[in-house]
C-alpha cells in the first residue's frame, strides 16, 4: 500500500517539496482555518502518518484512524495534546520538536519578564490613550532586574536557556525540577536547586517552564501564590493549566504579587473572566516559539519524523520510543 500522511499544519513549499513523491500528502493548513476534532478524525482515517499542530489527539481518534497509523508528529515540544500512553499501546510513534524552539521560547520568557518588570504594556497603552502630554518624573516606575533572584520551575532545555539569560542580567538563579540537573550544568548556570515552595518564596521573578502533567497542573495555586513576595512577578511560558488562572487573578488584583507575564492560558484561546482588565499583567497569544526560524524548523522536523518512520527508519525525536 502506498504510504499516506495527513498534515494538519502550516506547510511551507520547501518542506512540502522535501516529502518523497511516493508518500500521498493530504494537507490542511491549520494556520488558515482550524478543523473540528471530528473532521480531523475523519481526515486521519486510513493514514499512516500525521503531522499535528494545535489539535488534541485522543485514543478514540487513533483507534478510529485504523491500524495503519504508525506515527504522529506534534509540531511543538510539549505534547500534552496527545494521549501518548494510548499511542504506545497501539504501537504508534509520537514525536515532538525539541531544541529548535528553545532559544525563541527562552527569549519570550525574558521578554515577558522585562515587560512585566518595566510595565511595557501599560506604558504603551498610556501613550496610545493620549496621556503622554508632558514628561513626568514619577511615571510607571518598575522593578530592577540586576541583582534580583529568578526562580525557574522546570529546568529542562528551555529553563536552562532562561537561566543563561538571567546570568547575563546579573541575576541570582534558583530553580526547582523533579530532580536537580547535572552538577556541571548547575555550576555553569550558577543555579541552586530549592524545594518548590522555597522557589515561590525566594523568587523576585518566577518563570514557569515545566511540561504540563497531572503533577504540574496548578503548580501556581492559591497556596503557592500566597508564598510569593508582594514585589514578585510570575511569568508563564509553559502551559496555561500550570497556573490556576482564577487564583492568579486574585493575587494580581489584591497586589499580593506585583505583576505577571502570560503567554499561555488555562482555556486557550479564552481568557478567564477579568484577566484582560487587570493592568499589571502582560498578555501574549501563545507565541513563545513564534519566530520564523523556530516555527519553520518545527514543521521541518515534524515532517521529517513522519517521512523517516514511513520509510521504515526511526524518528529523530520520538517521545515514546518504538
Ligand atoms: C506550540 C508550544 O506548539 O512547542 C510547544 O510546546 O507550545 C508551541 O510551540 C506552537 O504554538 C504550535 O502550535
Amino acid at each position: 500500500m502506498q504510504p499516506s500522511a495527513f498534515i494538519y499544519s502550516w506547510l511551507p513549499e520547501t518542506v512540502r517539496d522535501s516529502i518523497p513523491a511516493d508518500i500521498i500528502v493530504d494537507h490542511h493548513d491549520s494556520s488558515e482555518a482550524a478543523m473540528s476534532p471530528s473532521d480531523f478524525g475523519r481526515r486521519l482515517s486510513g493514514k499512516q502518518g500525521a503531522v499535528v499542530n494545535g489539535m488534541g489527539v485522543s485514543r478514540q481518534m487513533m483507534e478510529a484512524a485504523g491500524p495503519s497509523l504508525k506515527v504522529i508528529a506534534n509540531v511543538g515540544v510539549g505534547y500534552d495534546n496527545i494521549d501518548v500512553g494510548a499511542a504506545s499501546k497501539l504501537g504508534i510513534v509520537v514525536t515532538n520538536t525539541p531544541d529548535i524552539l528553545t532559544e525563541a521560547t527562552a527569549d519570550m520568557g525574558f521578554a515577558l519578564l522585562l515587560a512585566s518588570a518595566r510595565r511595557i504594556a501599560e506604558a504603551d497603552r498610556y501613550i496610545r490613550d493620549g496621556l503622554y502630554t508632558k514628561n513626568q518624573f514619577k511615571l510607571l516606575w518598575g522593578a530592577e532586574i540586576s541583582g534580583r533572584t529568578i526562580g525557574i520551575i522546570g529546568m529542562g532545555r528551555i529553563g536552562q536557556a532562561v537561566a543563561q539569560r538571567a546570568r547575563g542580567f546579573n541575576m541570582r538563579v534558583v530553580y526547582n525540577n523533579r530532580k536537580p540537573v547535572d552538577p556541571a550544568i548547575e555550576h555553569s548556570l550558577q543555579a541552586t536547586w530549592l524545594p518548590l515552595d522555597d522557589v515561590f518564596r525566594t523568587a523576585d521573578f518566577l518563570v514557569l517552564c515545566v511540561p504540563l502533567s497531572s503533577e504540574t497542573r496548578h503548580t501556581g495555586n492559591a497556596r503557592t501564590l500566597a508564598l510569593m513576595k508582594p514585589k514578585a512577578h510570575l511569568i508563564n511560558i509553559a502551559r496555561g493549566p500550570v497556573v490556576d488562572e482564577l487564583a492568579l487573578i486574585d493575587a494580581l488584583r489584591n497586589r499580593t504579587i506585583a505583576g505577571a507575564g502570560l503567554d499561555v492560558f488555562e482555556q486557550e484561546p479564552k481568557l478567564a473572566q477579568g484577566l484582560a482588565d487587570i493592568p499589571n499583567v502582560v498578555l501574549t497569544p501563545h507565541i513563545g516559539s513564534g519566530t520564523v526560524e523556530a516555527r519553520t524548523g518545527m514543521v521541518e522536523l515534524a515532517v521529517r519524523n513522519v517521512v523517516d518512520v514511513l520509510k521504515g527508519g526511526s524518528a529523530t525525536t520520538p517521545v515514546n520510543g518504538r
